[in-house]
C-alpha cells in the first residue's frame, strides 16, 4: 500500500474518532462519511496522490468535504480540522474511551465537571468517590467503571502500543528510510520483532556506511512530531500517533551483532553474553570478539554468531529466555509451523463486512499453494450475517467452482456461527450439519461472568456441527479484555468432543493468545491457524497466527493445517466424533 494511501486512512480514522468525541454521542452522518470514505479508499488500487478533487469525488463513498481534506493532506501534509480536534481532545483524554462503558458523552462530562483529563485523574476521582454525585453516574456505575479500569490496566501499561498499530507504523518509517541513498538494509527489532502483542516503542536498525543522511531523513519525516534525542548514529523521535521510534545506524559488517543486541530480549542477550564469556569471548552490539587477541569471531549475520556460540539459530519470537537457549544448545528448538496447506476461516463478499468475491478468494488461495480452502461467511446471528437461501446459493457456486478447478484445491463450504449468551447457535442442527465445517465464535455479551462464558462456549463445542471455536476469548489487544473462561474446562471439552481451537491471525485479535496457547499446548487440543480474511490480501494474516503459535512453543503436530494437504483433507472430512479423545 502506498504511503499516501496509508496517511489518508490514518487521517480518516482519527477524524472519525475525534468527531465522535466532539459530537458527544452516537456516530453521526459525518462520522459515517469518514468511515465510508476509508472503506472506499482501502479498496482503491490507484495512488491517491495523483487524483484531482473531481477524480476523488468520483470514487463512490467520498463526498466533497472528505475530498477536500484528502487534498489538503496530500498537498500540505496536515489537515486543519484534525489539528483543531487534536488540540481540543489530547491523547490522554482519548485514552479514557478505551474503558468499557465510558462513551464520549461521559468522558466530556467528567472533564467538564471534575477536570478529569486522563486515566490518572479518573482513578483519583474514583478513589474520592466523586462520580456518584454526578448527573448520569451513580454508586453502581462508579463501581463498574472502577472494575473496567482495573481490567484495562491489567492488560499492561496503557502507553504501550498494540502490535496492530505498531507493525504497520514501523513498516512506513522503514519504507521511508530504505529510500535514503546508501542504506543497504532496514529492519525492525526489539519487542516488535519478537512479536510481543504490545510494544513500548519501535526499534529500527539501519545498515549504511554513513549515518548522517539517515538521521537527517528521519527527523524531517512528515509523520514525526518531535525529536527526543539526536546523536550521530542514534536518534529517537515521537510520531504524530504518539509512538516513540528509536533508530540506530550501523555499518553492514556489524549488522548481525546489532540485530541480536536490539532484538533482545534483555535476558536472552545476557545468556548469550555468558556463553561468549565462557569461551573467552565478548559479545556486544558490534561483534563477537576474542578477548585475548581482539579478533572478531563473528559480526555480520545473526546466524554466524549463534553458530559460533554453539547454538542453532533462534527465531526472534522465541528470544524470551524461557528455555530457548538451552534447547538451541542441544538442537531441540520447537519446530516452526512451516508452509500451511489450508485456511479454515475466510469471508467473501457474501458477508456484510467481506470485500472480495468468492472467485478472487479462491484464486488467491491457489496462489498460496493451499490444498484446502474453507469459506466461512457470517451466519444470520451476526450483524454482517446472511440467511439460509444465500448460503445455499453460495454452496452451489462453490460446488460448481470445484468442478472447474479439479482436484488440486479442495473447496469446503463452511459458515461462521454466532454463539449466543447461553450457547445457542444459528439456524437448526440439520442445516448446520449440512456444512462441511462450522466455526462458532463469540461476538457479543462480553460482560457475562466466567461460569456463564464457559458454559456458552462448552455448549457450542458439544454441538455436533461445530468443528472449531473462533477467537476463543474475543479480546482486542489494547482494547477489549478477554472474556473470563475456565480454560481447563474448555480444553477438556475441546479434546473430548474433537473441537479445534482457532489461532486467529488478525493482528488486533491474535486469539488464542500466546498465554492461552501455552496453557493449552500440553492438553491434547488441536489448533487451526487462520486468517479470518475479509479481503484477498488478508489471507497472508495466517502467517501472524503461525508466529503467535511458534511464540507459544506449540508443536506443529497439534496443528492440522501444517500437515500435508492429503492428511489435512482426510482429517477434516472424517466425522468430528472420530477426533474425540477420552480423558
Ligand atoms: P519494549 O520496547 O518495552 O516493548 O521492549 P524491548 O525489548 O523492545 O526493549 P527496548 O526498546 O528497551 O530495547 C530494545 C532492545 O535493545 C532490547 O530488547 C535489548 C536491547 N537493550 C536495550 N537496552 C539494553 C540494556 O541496557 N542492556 C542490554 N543487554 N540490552 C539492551
Ligand atoms: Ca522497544
Ligand atoms: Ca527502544
Ligand atoms: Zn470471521
Amino acid at each position: 500500500m502506498s504511503d499516501t494511501k496509508q496517511d489518508v486512512l490514518d487521517m480518516l480514522r482519527e477524524l472519525a474518532e475525534l468527531t465522535t468525541l466532539d459530537e458527544g454521542g452516537a456516530p453521526s452522518f459525518r462520522v459515517r462519511a469518514y468511515e465510508n470514505a476509508s472503506q472506499a479508499i482501502a479498496s482503491q488500487a490507484t495512488d491517491l496522490g495523483r487524483l484531482s478533487r473531481k477524480d476523488l469525488q468520483k470514487i463512490s463513498g467520498i463526498g466533497k468535504s472528505t475530498a477536500d481534506k484528502i487534498l489538503e493532506l496530500v498537498d500540505t501534509g496536515r489537515v486543519q480540522k484534525l489539528e483543531v480536534l487534536r488540540e481540543k481532545y489530547p491523547r490522554q483524554l482519548r485514552t479514557l474511551l478505551r474503558i468499557q462503558g465510558l462513551g464520549p458523552k461521559a468522558v466530556l462530562r467528567l472533564r467538564a465537571e471534575l477536570g478529569v483529563a486522563g486515566i490518572e485523574d479518573l482513578r483519583r476521582a474514583l478513589t474520592l468517590k466523586q462520580l456518584r454525585g454526578l448527573k448520569g453516574f451513580g454508586e453502581k456505575s462508579e463501581e463498574k467503571l472502577g472494575q473496567a479500569l482495573t481490567r484495562l490496566e491489567e492488560q499492561g501499561p496503557l502507553e504501550r502500543s498494540p502490535l496492530s498499530v505498531a507493525l504497520p507504523h514501523a513498516e512506513r518509517v522503514l519504507a521511508e528510510l530504505r529510500a535514503v541513498p546508501g542504506v543497504s538494509s532496514a529492519a525492525h527489532c526489539g519487542s516488535l520483532r519478537r512479536f510481543q502483542e504490545t510494544v513500548g516503542d519501535i526499534d529500527l536498525l539501519i545498515a549504511a556506511r554513513a549515518a548522517g543522511p539517515v538521521m537527517e531523513a528521519l527527523v524531517s519525516l512528515n509523520l514525526v512530531e518531535r525529536v527526543l534525542a539526536r546523536g550521530d548514529t542514534k536518534t529517537s523521535v515521537v510520531t504524530k500517533r504518539g509512538i516513540q521510534v528509536d533508530v540506530r545506524v550501523v555499518v553492514p559488517e556489524q549488522l548481525g551483532a546489532a540485530m541480536i543486541y536490539f532484538t533482545g530480549s534483555k535476558s536472552h542477550n545476557i545468556k548469550l553474553r555468558q556463553r561468549a564469556l565462557a569461551r573467552g569471548w565478548t559479545l556486544n552490539e558490534y561483534a563477537l570478539t576474542d578477548s585475548a587477541s581482539g579478533k572478531v569471531v563473528a559480526s555480520e549475520s545473526e546466524a554466524e554468531i549463534y553458530e559460533a556460540l554453539g547454538l542453532v539459530f533462534v527465531p526472534p519470537v522465541l528470544r524470551e529466555d524461557t528455555g530457548e537457549i538451552e534447547a538451541a544448545a542441544v538442537r531441540e528448538l520447537p519446530r516452526p509451523m512451516g508452509p500451511l496447506s489450508g485456511d479454515f476461516h475466510v469471508h467473501t463478499s457474501v458477508s456484510g463486512d467481506g470485500r472480495s468475491p468468492l472467485e478472487e478468494m479462491v484464486s488467491a488461495a491457489r496462489e498460496r499453494g493451499y490444498g484446502v480452502l474453507t469459506i466461512t461467511d457470517h451466519a444470520e446471528g451476526t450483524l454482517s450475517g446472511v440467511d439460509r437461501a444465500t448460503l445455499l446459493e453460495q454452496r452451489a457456486r462453490i460446488r460448481a467452482l470445484q468442478n472447474e478447478l479439479g482436484g488440486s484445491l479442495r473447496l469446503l463450504h463452511g459458515v461462521e456461527l454466532n454463539i449466543g449468551p447461553s450457547g445457542e447457535l444459528d439456524y437448526d442442527l440439520e442445516f448446520r450439519r449440512s456444512f462441511d465445517w462450522c466455526v462458532a465464535s463469540v461476538h457479543s455479551h462480553f460482560e457475562l461472568d466466567a461460569a456463564a462464558q464457559t458454559a456458552r462456549v462448552v455448549q457450542a463445542m458439544r454441538d455436533p456441527s461445530v468443528r472449531m471455536i473462533g477467537h476463543l476469548t474475543a479480546r482486542m489487544i489494547g482494547g477489549r479484555p478477554p472474556i473470563p473462561l475456565d480454560l481447563n474446562e474448555v480444553f477438556q471439552v475441546a479434546r473430548a468432543t474433537g473441537t479445534v481451537l482457532e489461532v486467529n491471525g488478525a493482528l488486533p485479535r491474535l486469539d488464542c493468545s500466546v498465554d492461552v496457547l501455552r496453557q493449552a499446548r500440553e492438553q491434547g487440543v488441536h489448533f487451526m491457524l487462520t486468517s479470518d480474511a475479509h479481503h484477498t490480501r488478508e489471507l497472508a494474516l495466517v502467517e501472524f497466527a503461525a508466529l503467535n503459535a511458534e511464540r507459544a512453543w506449540v508443536d506443529p503436530s497439534r496443528v492440522p493445517n501444517t500437515w500435508p494437504a492429503e492428511q489435512l483433507s482426510a482429517w477434516v472430512m472424517a466425522p468430528k466424533a472420530s477426533h474425540a479423545t477420552q480423558v
